[in-house]
C-alpha cells in the first residue's frame, strides 16, 4: 500500500514508518518538520491542521491509505486540543473524500475514556470519558472519523494506544506499554483488515496485567506479541502509582493535570 503518515517525524512516525517500509509498504511523510536523517523517501513539511497543505498534497499524491499521527501528545488549552486533534483529521478527511483514499489509521489514545475508572474489563463499547483537553480532542476525532465512515463508507480505524515506549518506565506502564513492535502489527493489521467501517481498539502488547479487552483488536487481525511484564523486575514503586492505577488514564486523570479550557492575557 501507498500510506501517507503523518507526524512521522514524530516518536511513532519514526518507528512505525521504516517498520511499514519493512512489511512492503511504501511511505509517504508528512509533518511540520523536516524528514530525520536517514528518511530518504518522499516527504511534506505540511502543518496537518491547514486544509489547503493538506488538499495539496493529496493532489500530489496516490495514495491508498492514510495514518494519521500528528498531533501534540500531552494536555494543552481546549482550543489548542481541538486543532491538534480534531482539526487535522477533519482536513485529512475531507482530502480522502474528494481523491477517493477509503482508509483512515488514527493514533487515539486511551485518553478518550481516561476518566473511566479501573472495572474488570475496559471494552471498546464503554461511553467516552475524557480526562484531559487531550482526551476530549481525541474523542470528538473519533466522533469525526465515524460522522465520515458513515456518510461516506469510509474505513476508519481509531488506535486507542496505551504507552508508546521502548520499554515501560512504570508501574502502570506494565499495563499500558505498547511495545514499537506491537505498534506495526497493530497499525498494519488496522490499514489491512476488510471493511472495518469505523472501529475503535485498545493499542497494548499482551501485557500480563493489562485489563483493556484485546478482543476488538484481535477481530481486527492485531495479534500483539509483546508482554511488558519481561520488565516487571526493574520497575521501582512510587508513590504515585495508586492514583495513577485509579483511572484508565493513569496521571492524566490526577488533579496535577487539571487546568481551564481557555487561556486568556
Ligand atoms: C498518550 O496518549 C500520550 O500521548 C502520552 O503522553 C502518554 O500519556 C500515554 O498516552 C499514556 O497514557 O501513557
Amino acid at each position: 500500500m501507498r500510506v501517507l503518515v503523518t507526524g512521522a517525524a514524530g516518536s511513532i512516525g519514526r518507528v512505525l514508518s521504516p517498520g511499514l517500509v519493512d512489511r512492503g509498504h511504501e511511505v509517504v511523510g508528512l509533518d511540520r518538520v523536516p524528514a530525520p536523517d536517514g528518511n530518504d523517501g518522499r516527504w511534506h513539511l505540511v502543518d496537518a491542521a491547514d486544509p489547503d497543505a493538506v488538499a495539496a498534497v493529496f493532489a500530489e499524491e496516490r495514495l491508498d491509505a492514510v495514518v494519521h499521527l500528528a498531533g501534540y501528545p500531552g494536555e494543552g488549552s481546549l482550543p489548542d486540543s481541538l486543532t491538534s486533534h480534531v482539526v487535522t483529521t477533519a482536513a485529512l478527511l475531507d482530502a480522502m473524500v474528494e481523491h477517493d483514499v477509503r482508509r483512515l489509521v488514527y493514533a487515539s489514545s486511551n485518553h478518550a475514556v481516561g476518566r473511566t475508572p479501573r472495572t474488570d474489563l475496559l471494552t471498546t463499547t464503554t461511553r467516552p470519558r475524557p480526562d484531559t483537553f487531550y482526551g476530549v480532542g481525541k474523542v470528538a476525532a473519533e466522533a469525526v472519523m465515524s460522522l465520515y465512515a458513515d456518510r461516506y463508507g469510509l474505513d476508519a480505524v481509531a488506535c486507542r494506544i496505551g504507552s508508546f515506549l521502548p520499554e515501560p518506565e512504570t508501574v502502570r506502564h506494565l499495563s499500558t506499554w505498547l511495545s514499537h513492535d506491537d505498534c506495526v502489527r497493530m497499525v498494519e493489521a488496522s490499514l489491512t483488515t476488510p471493511a472495518p467501517g469505523f472501529a475503535a481498539l485498545y493499542g497494548i502488547s499482551a501485557n500480563t496485567r493489562g485489563w483493556w479487552d484485546l478482543e476488538a483488536g484481535r477481530a481486527l487481525g492485531y495479534d500483539p506479541q509483546d508482554d511488558a511484564e519481561e520488565f516487571a523486575d526493574r520497575i521501582a514503586r512510587r508513590d504515585a502509582d495508586d492514583a495513577e492505577a485509579a483511572h484508565v488514564g493513569g496521571p492524566f486523570a490526577t488533579e496535577e493535570f487539571y487546568r481551564s479550557a481557555l487561556d486568556r492575557a
